[in-house]
């Protein structure tokens, strides 16, 4: 089509509609992008990117790369076909101008195209363009390169020849706008781990993130991720250095009723349940009909087989669904063309007619599965009454717990000093490493509002234990006593009862040295693994003592960091006096009076408290698996790479 065919008396018309379009989105950027945070300004980069996995799946890109500038601007450039750049005869504008400037255009007009990934909440390119203070989109098609750049989501100048080419391919560059965001600065890590997922959900499709920012061995920071076998590599990745009970996943992968699904899974020697799922690449932590289709179909496939193949002779004990999901590592990606998503975050899939249609494809392939592999069945089956039998241990340990909530007088452990007041928005528990710092916590602390809770050296690894074991050991059992919540019953997929929730602040107060770290990481796990809800509500805190006191004289100044450490030392030598300047490095919580740690770690007028969260389930499992498991190397080299980053994210 010609430039000169096209009727362009509408354009002012469709242009004030452009604009009011982005000045929405700019008025009210969380409704699109969920908020303003670093959270937000990742998922500019996840939009760009889900376009170009949207050209992959079409069959026309294998190769992505996002690069990290210098000045935090984004470059996603991939080798699909180009966004069209032709005139797009219904708006009067170059198509490429449409999908960059109209709300919920990309991809529309090319009805072929099978769209179903997109960002969690599908709003499109234009989004990030709003958003951004400048974009610049160049498409390489037809041997030409096109460009076109835009302010805050409006163009300079129409879309432009700039030169020949011999590939085809999108780049997009973007600068998110400081004007909308809290904080501009990209982490690498989010955005690495996030690429690695894509790589394992969509196989075949290599993905490079590179970070200008830091200078590796000559040359940037960079990645590459690339996948062959999808989802069964996954589920190894993330069982880690977990022991697999068969010697390879099993795993499915086709289309059932015209909805494509993979599926992968794998049994290991630990006691968890680690079920990740994906709608359309967006990982839905809430689960959902997918998941209850898979969970049907194991459930109803393993007993079948059991029964008829009398495995189930030797087992005394009755077994329930979750007995078949013991050591289960698991992931479920779906392609769902018109997803329904619910829940608190809009993660949880409510399209009814997927649970049939997983259910059946489980069905079908684990039972031929289990036919073929009669050894690996066995395995699968004696595991499942092993767990059977555990369970009801567990079940007494557990019910010996809340029972113990319930009847006893106060029902608080014997240890806790608890606060005055009874209203838990206002109340934080601090759990903190041994009696003497719990002795120093409990001085220096305001007991309107802070409890403390004492905790002996190392708390249980819960990665390691078994369920029953969980709810036997000391500390676990004084922390579920003093946090007064209790775990549903297994029909209740044993959700946590938050009512009777004490305190809406829990904070991990340890040492600020090896160990230390040590037990949070414990506390964290055994929070991550059994109240997860506590952490997704962002109940969960991490106390930071300061690691220095520089002295002279009267004067004197906390220090955090190695550089604060050295400025105090500058300030308070340059003050004059004749007296010299002293460094105390803290060990330990110990080392500090009661005011000190008052002043210092507690007091919320000068305190710093890390918030908990959880960025990336699928990670956070690996993660836990490598911190907790039974292999060192990989643990030490986790440690030594995370050591410089003053935050723990979980
Ligand atoms: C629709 C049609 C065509 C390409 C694309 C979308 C496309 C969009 C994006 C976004 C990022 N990278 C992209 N690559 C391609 C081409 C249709 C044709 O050539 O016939």
């Amino acid at each position: 089509m010609s430039e000169t065919t096209v009727d362009r008396s509408d354009y002012s018309a469709q242009n004030i509609q452009v604009l009011e379009g982005l000045q929405a989105v700019r008025k009210r950027p969380a409704m699109y992008i969920g908020d303003v945070g670093s959270k937000g300004l990742h998922h500019l980069v996840y939009e760009v990117v889900d376009n170009s996995i949207d050209e992959a799946m079409a069959g026309y890109c294998d190769e992505i790369f996002v690069t990290i500038h210098k000045d935090n601007s984004i470059t996603v450039r991939d080798n699909g076909r180009g966004i069209p750049t032709d005139m797009h005869e219904k708006e009067g504008r170059s198509a490429l101008e449409v999908v960059m400037t109209v709300l919920h255009a990309g991809g529309k007009f090319d009805k072929d195209t099978y769209k179903v990934s997109g960002g969690l909440h599908g709003v499109g390119v234009s989004c990030v363009n709003a958003l951004s203070r400048v974009l610049r989109v160049e498409v390489h098609r037809k041997g030409k390169i096109f460009a076109q750049e835009y302010d805050k989501g409006v163009p300079r100048y129409d879309v432009k020849e700039i030169g020949e080419t011999d590939g085809t391919g999108t780049i997009t560059t973007f600068w998110p706008d400081d004007e909308i965001f809290i904080t501009t600065e990209y982490k690498y890590d989010t955005l690495a781990t996030r690429l690695r997922e894509l790589a394992y959900l969509n196989k075949g499709i290599r993905l490079t993130i590179t970070d200008e920012r830091e200078e590796r061995d000559g040359g940037f920071l960079t990645e590459t991720f690339f996948s062959e076998g999808g989802l069964k590599e996954f589920v190894t990745y993330l069982d880690g250095t977990r022991e697999p009970l068969i010697p390879e996943p099993v795993y499915m992968m086709g289309e059932k009723a015209g909805t494509p699904i993979e599926i992968a899974l794998q049994y290991n020697n630990s006691y968890n349940e680690n079920v990740h799922s994906y709608v359309n690449n967006i990982n839905t932590i809430e689960g959902g009909t997918h998941v209850a289709g898979f969970r049907r179909g194991l459930t109803r496939t393993l007993k079948n087989y059991a029964e008829k193949s009398g495995l189930l002779k030797h087992a005394k004990v009755e077994i329930t669904g979750d007995d078949f999901r013991e050591g289960l590592t698991a992931v479920i990606s779906v392609k769902v063309q018109e997803p329904q998503f619910e829940g608190q975050t809009k993660t949880k899939l409510g399209n009814n007619e997927v649970t049939g249609v997983v259910d059946a494809a489980v069905g079908e392939v684990l039972g031929i599965y289990l036919e073929e592999h009669p050894r690996e069945a066995k395995l699968i089956i004696n595991k499942v009454i092993l767990a059977a039998t555990a369970r009801q241990a567990a079940r007494k340990a557990r019910e010996m717990v809340q029972r113990k909530n319930v009847l006893s007088g106060t029902g608080l452990p014997g240890k806790l000093a608890d606060c005055a007041i009874t209203d838990p928005a206002q109340c934080e528990l601090f759990l903190v490493e041994g009696d003497s710092a719990g002795g120093t916590a409990k001085q220096g602390r305001n007991r309107d509002f802070q409890a403390i809770l004492p905790l002996k050296g190392k708390i249980l690894n819960v990665e390691k234990a078994m369920e029953h074991k969980i709810y036997e050991n000391e500390e676990i059992k004084n922390i579920f006593t003093a946090l007064g919540v209790s775990i549903g019953t297994e029909e209740d997929d044993k959700a946590l009862n938050l009512d009777k929730l004490r305190y809406h602040k829990i904070v991990i107060m340890t040492d600020a040295d090896v160990d230390g770290s040590h037990i949070t990481t414990l506390i964290l796990t055994f929070f991550f693994r059994y109240m997860k809800e506590l952490v997704e509500y962002g109940y969960v805190y991490i106390a930071t003592p300061p690691l220095y006191l520089v002295k002279k004289g009267k004067d004197q100044e906390y220090c955090w960091t190695d550089e604060q450490r050295d400025e105090a030392i500058q300030r308070l030598k340059g003050n004059g006096r004749e007296e010299s300047v002293s460094v105390q490095r803290y060990k330990g919580l110990g080392e500090m009076n009661a005011e000190q740690l008052w002043e210092t770690t507690m007091n919320p007028e000068t305190r710093t408290l890390r918030q908990a969260t959880i960025e990336n389930a699928a990670e956070c499992d690996h993660v836990f698996s490598m911190l907790m498991g039974d292999e060192v190397a990989p643990r030490r080299e986790f440690i030594e790479r995370n050591a410089r980053y003053a935050k723990i994210d979980i």
